[in-house]
């Protein structure tokens, strides 16, 4: 199914620190990042609007082991790991989303506590589609959240690449979206020759 008017491309936390080499890599992150420039090249072409989320965390984050949270610290906000990945390309009409930005509270969904919800009504957007990182995570709360305010959702497979601190973690949030609702897609699905 091709990305067409009236759809808007969501691209989660294509960040450093989570590329190979940064302070929480998801292995093989930087990977979708050719994949993903694919997608935004199209959409860029064909005006559909474009969401860049971000990790975009205070010094003292709680997700940060030290403050007793699950993660290294990661995504700190101005520093180098909270940047996108350099090859990654953002349009200048591309719309940035930072999120987790406040101390004590952790946000994996690119819709929890930003106006991303306000900016797709507005745009009049019935259907997203949805890559990143990381596929058991951000990818996926962001698409259940995209579910529950009753957008279509296709996930771009070979667009997402997960953590798995399981390593059937990734497959178990795939089947999960499915039986959501979402739809599985490809990027060469995703774009009409
Ligand atoms: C993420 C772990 C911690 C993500 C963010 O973007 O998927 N994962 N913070
Ligand atoms: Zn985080």
């Amino acid at each position: 199914m091709a990305i067409t008017t009236g759809d808007a491309l969501i691209v989660v936390d294509v960040q450093n620190d989570f590329c190979e080499g940064g302070s929480l890599a998801v292995p093989g992150g930087e990977d979708v990042v050719p994949v993903i420039n694919g997608l935004v090249q199209y959409c860029e072409s064909r005006q559909i609007p474009m969401f860049f989320s971000r990790d975009w965390h205070p010094e003292n984050h709680i997700s940060f082991k030290e403050q007793g949270g699950p993660w290294p610290p990661h995504c700190v906000q101005g520093q180098k790991g909270a940047a996108f990945h350099p090859e990654l390309y953002i349009p200048s009409s591309a719309a940035v989303i930072s999120k987790a930005a406040s101390p004590d509270k952790d946000a994996y969904s690119a819709f929890d506590g930003t106006e991303l919800l306000e900016m797709l009504r507005d745009q009049s957007i019935l259907r997203v589609f949805i890559c990143g990182l990381a596929t058991d995570y951000c990818v996926k709360s962001t698409a259940l959240d995209a579910l529950k305010e009753g957008f279509e959702v296709f996930i771009v497979t070979d667009g997402i690449k997960g953590v798995n601190v399981q390593p059937d973690d990734s497959s178990r949030a795939l089947e999960e979206l499915d039986q959501q609702g979402a739809w599985l897609t490809t990027s060469y699905e995703a774009v009409e020759f």
